[in-house]
């Protein structure tokens, strides 16, 4: 028998600054009621879904920057969504920024969780590959200061056992690093949630801006075939606050097909049946792993950050 889960890929439109986490839940919420119309079981969220992308902005004031992390997860304004996962038994993904406090010190982690149909949480990711840069750079369009907000994640790449099958989960940039992937296919991964923030402009290489809806699916397609896993990818799109983000919100068979495609940069929801069992046509053939990967010879990969040439220093 078919190990079927119908998955509900839920793109957010623009959430801009002023905007309330409230208001954020109540569209998801909204999405997650036209979801169980089509019968979703699990539904998957972009990556800062509870506010809009703040690493666009250098802010200085420490109290203003951690005004858009959650201390706590449920909290008293995502608690509806737990609710209504457990009202309509939908489980969900859901990105958002992550303040905690360990032995008196507060640490920052760009987040992801996943809560089954009962509302209970069973699975958390913190973002491994963090873009941008560090400094303030006043002469781009807007910044990314993921890598002065966000510690790297330090929870690795885990599966969870849910829903019948080998969940994953990324976020965003950790789509564009085959290793993400692999980590989680080595791990029996059949289905990948990730959600994205991605401006249209990039700018250290303007002149790739047309490249960069190909770039999204060309690495998901990537991912879910080299792996043989299913991949969820929904973007926060649409212009917020002046700075444009990319679509695409799609859902990847195993074989890197894209089967369901988002069409605009608002709201929007697509749903597609996924067959778990499906994996196995890529897992037991061209990517059976234990019949044909080499690892001897992959050493390299985790011994360096960075190239490294023969003979150079
Ligand atoms: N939120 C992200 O991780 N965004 C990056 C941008 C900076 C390129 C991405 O990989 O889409």
């Amino acid at each position: 028998m078919a190990r079927n889960i119908v998955v509900g890929a839920a793109q957010l439109g623009p959430i801009s600054r002023l905007d309330s986490r409230t208001s954020a839940v109540d569209r998801m919420i909204k999405l997650m009621d036209e979801a169980k119309q089509q019968g979703v079981e699990l539904i998957v969220f972009p990556e800062l879904a509870l506010t809009t992308f703040f690493p666009r902005w250098f802010i200085e004031d420490q109290v203003e920057l951690d005004s858009f992390f959650e201390r706590e997860m449920p909290n008293l304004e995502t608690a509806p969504l737990f609710k209504k996962a457990t009202e309509l038994s939908m489980g969900f993904y859901l990105g958002f920024a992550e303040l905690i406090e360990e032995s008196g010190k507060k640490r920052h982690f760009n987040t992801s969780i996943l809560v089954d149909d009962k509302g209970s949480l069973i699975g958390k990711y913190r973002k491994i590959h963090l873009p941008g840069h560090f400094e303030n750079e006043p002469s781009r369009a807007f910044q990314h200061l993921e890598k002065r907000y966000f510690e790297t994640g330090n929870l690795g790449f885990p599966t969870f056992k849910a829903f019948g099958g080998q969940m994953g989960m990324c976020l965003c940039n950790d789509r564009r690093w085959p290793e993400t992937f692999r980590m989680l296919g080595l791990q029996g991964a059949e289905l990948v949630m990730l959600g994205y923030n991605t401006p249209a402009h990039y700018p250290p290489v303007p002149k790739h801006d047309h490249l960069n809806d190909f770039h999204n699916h060309l690495v998901m397609q990537a991912g879910a075939y080299q792996n043989g896993t299913w991949v969820i990818g929904v973007a926060k799109a649409g212009n917020e606050e002046n700075c444009d983000l990319i679509g695409g919100t799609c859902i990847i068979a195993p074989t890197g097909e894209i089967v369901a495609e988002c069409k605009t940069l608002g709201d929007e929801l697509i749903v597609y049946q996924c067959d778990l069992d499906r994996c196995t046509e890529i897992k037991n053939g061209i990517f059976d792993f234990a019949q044909h990967r080499e690892p001897e010879n992959y050493k390299l990969i985790t011994e360096t950050k960075g190239v490294k040439i023969e003979g150079s220093d």
